[in-house]
């Protein structure tokens, strides 16, 4: 039983009365007896075997993939150019689903689908491998062969998973945009991937709605020579125009189509895909992932970061448009042969309890998710999830951002209800899997830090001279290559060069993030170095101002950018969501000023405090700081392409024209 009903008697009490308890400054969590005595990895002998030698520890890894062929050299690196597991052949599709078909897993399920609108649907993995062969032969009939580029264009729906995997069967590279994305930005996409074919849909449901996914794709192939042939999935039965000769139903060409497609033999170093990121510059960046090396680092991570046993029920609630959806959905958990779910919606619809019921319905045992949703919950309060059976529930991620404690600790005890490890887990579109994380049998956690570096993985904080902190903040580096890492920028090795490995010498890859470690060696992520504040000569980062404002109770989320001042340098802006009942005035924007004094200091004191209902993300969730400089120092907007809703900036805009 799931909705907040009144006259309905909630199934399940809970307390919430130790939160303020729990979150003293500095609590740290270890895992319970139970959590580690049933775990992977219960002891931290694995991070001095991979020290000692790297190299063999990533080689245990590949290991656990099937491969056609094994490989001569573990690695050659010649920086900034990395190519792991050297004349090895493997295929990510025989990894997800032709090994898995022989054995007792054949009838396991491997998608749990949930349709916004209610619908469902579940796939075994002989049902998946079936499909993927199918649209395998499907690609092939229309002419599409090992290496050449195919854009995806869909609702979250089995199609996607499935789409990605037959790509990954005969070789094709994949690059999936995001359905939400705009006509345009779909088309840029294209043509720098030059794709050859596009798969969409006839529409996805969001919010209730039918959004027209091929009406945007009719706009953008205008303007995209390299597209012979669009695929479209029918998920909404809604009427749309399909070009004859062009455009192709999904469902004609799999009735069509034969049953068995020979996996092709990929090279470990042959393109699996390009997923693009928006460059500061505003031109996408299609960063470049390979087939051994990424599927060794999603293989491990997956396994050993989310603790996974045969009997899960995992749930990431990205979209397969983003990295964590491809290396967390599609291709880690099922390379692992587990249950998926996936659901197409928002989750505010129906009702605000719509992941709640999904947890409650599937038995949901692991659920991976953003920051940026886990403040919104909160926002909306704690009779959600409280009526809702959560106790399947063993193990919660996080992704995305950094979390702040006060997110951490509502995350921990609302939804884990207190029985749960977090993972917060640090990575990046390119580095293609977790690098930073806790091993949750074994770490000990602090809310807000990611902990410390995987077993494998070499991570440092240096200064702006590349000389390492070991205790302080500075710029987070990783000084060994590692399997996932990206391969390049599609097209471009100079950018490839200039944007991760020219600013210490070539060998060093910059993520372009802050960070500071404690004397305990713990990693604390401060977010992009471009968003981190010079106030009167000290550095500030805006993600502790904002953790230092969500700390106080009337605050739902907050944003905080540098403001050109003549006499400080940058003074402190912060743009804040109330949690819901609570009314902006003069009164709280002075108490939150406090608040921040006493957090932080003196200096950190922000000048000024705008109320707003939201904030501009990107459709990832991520808040976009440089909008809000823009409009804080009164720039015209810059480049909005990837922004979720545009009209929050205008709004915004509209908001501090009238307080100036
Ligand atoms: C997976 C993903 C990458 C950027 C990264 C960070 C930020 C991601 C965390 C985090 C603090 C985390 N890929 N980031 N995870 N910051 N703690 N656990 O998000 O390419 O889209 O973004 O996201 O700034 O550089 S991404």
């Amino acid at each position: 039983m799931c909705p907040p009903n009144k006259k309905e008697k909630s199934p399940k009490k809970v307390s919430h009365a130790s939160f303020a308890a729990l979150l003293e400054e500095n609590r740290i969590f270890k895992p319970t007896p139970a959590f580690r005595a049933q775990a992977h990895i219960k002891s931290e002998e694995i991070y001095r075997q991979a020290n000692k030698d790297p190299l063999k520890f990533w080689e245990t890894q590949a290991k656990a993939l099937a491969w056609f062929k094994t490989w001569k050299k573990t690695l050659i690196w010649k920086p900034p150019f990395a190519q792991w597991f050297v004349g090895g052949k493997l295929n990510a599709s025989y990894n997800c689903l032709d090994r898995h078909i022989v054995g007792s897993n054949r009838n396991k399920a491997a998608l749990i689908w949930e349709g916004e609108p209610g619908d469902s649907r579940t796939l075994t993995y002989f049902d998946l491998y079936r499909e993927v062969n199918q649209l395998a032969n499907a690609m092939k009939s229309l002419r599409i062969k090992k290496g050449d580029r195919v854009a995806i264009y869909l609702p979250l729906i089995p199609e996607a998973v499935i789409c990605m995997l037959a790509c990954a069967r005969i070789g094709a590279v994949h690059t999936v945009v995001f359905g939400g994305f705009s006509a345009d930005a779909l088309k840029d996409r294209i043509n720098d991937a030059s794709a050859q074919l596009l798969i969409t849909a006839d529409g996805g449901y969001r919010r209730g709605t039918v959004v027209a996914l091929k009406a945007a794709v009719d706009d953008a192939i205008k303007q995209c020579p390299t597209i012979k042939n669009v695929i479209v999935v029918k998920r909404t039965g809604k009427d749309m125009a399909m070009q004859p000769g062009r455009d192709l139903w999904y469902h004609e060409l799999m009735a069509k189509a034969a049953a068995f497609c020979e996996p092709e033999k990929m090279d470990a170093e042959d393109l699996l895909f390009i997923l693009y990121t928006s460059g500061t510059t505003g031109k996408p960046k299609g960063i470049i992932h390979t087939t051994g090396g990424y599927m060794t680092g999603v293989t491990f991570t997956t396994k050993y970061v989310f603790d996974l046993k045969p009997e899960d029920i995992f749930w990431c609630t990205a979209d397969v448009g983003w990295v964590t959806g491809h290396s967390y959905i599609t291709y880690g958990p099922l390379a692992n042969a587990a249950t998926v779910v996936i659901y197409e919606g928002t989750p505010d619809w129906p009702k605000r309890d719509r992941f709640w019921k999904i947890i409650e319905k599937y038995g949901v045992t692991i659920f991976y998710t953003a920051p940026t949703a886990i403040r919104t919950f909160m926002k909306w309060g704690t009779q959600w999830p409280d009526q809702c059976d959560l106790t399947s529930l063993r193990l919660l991620g996080s992704v995305g951002e950094p979390i702040n404690p006060e997110a951490w600790i509502w995350y921990y005890h609302t939804i884990g209800r207190d029985r749960c490890p977090i993972v917060d887990t640090w990575w990046q579109t390119e580095t293609g899997s977790i690098l930073i994380s806790p091993l949750p049998g074994v770490s000990a956690l602090k809310p807000g830090s990611a902990t410390k570096p995987l077993p494998g993985i070499e991570a440092k904080v240096v200064n702006e001279e590349g000389r390492e902190i070991t205790v302080g903040g500075g710029y987070l580096v990783l000084t060994r290559p590692w399997p996932s890492m990206l391969r390049g920028i599609y097209g471009d090795p100079e950018r490839f060069q200039k944007t991760y490995f020219a600013k210490w010498g070539g060998q060093i890859y910059f993520t372009g993030d802050g960070a500071k470690k404690d004397k305990d060696g713990y990693f604390w992520l401060l977010g992009r170095v471009d968003d981190i504040m010079l106030v009167a000569g000290h550095n500030i980062s805006t993600m502790e101002v904002e953790s230092s404002l969500v700390d106080h109770p009337a605050v739902a989320e907050a944003a905080v950018v540098g403001i050109a001042d003549e006499i400080k340098g940058q003074a402190i802006g912060a743009f804040v969501t109330l949690k819901e009942g609570q009314k902006p005035d003069k009164t709280v924007e002075e108490v939150l000023k406090d608040h921040v004094v006493h957090k932080i200091g003196p200096i950190a004191r922000p000048q000024k405090i705008i109320f707003t209902h939201d904030l501009p993300k990107t459709r990832s969730g991520k808040i976009m700081r440089r909008l809000l400089r823009d409009v804080a120092e009164g720039r015209a907007l810059g480049d909005v392409t990837t922004l979720a809703d545009a009209s929050v900036v205008e709004a915004l805009k509209e908001k501090y024209g009238e307080e100036e």
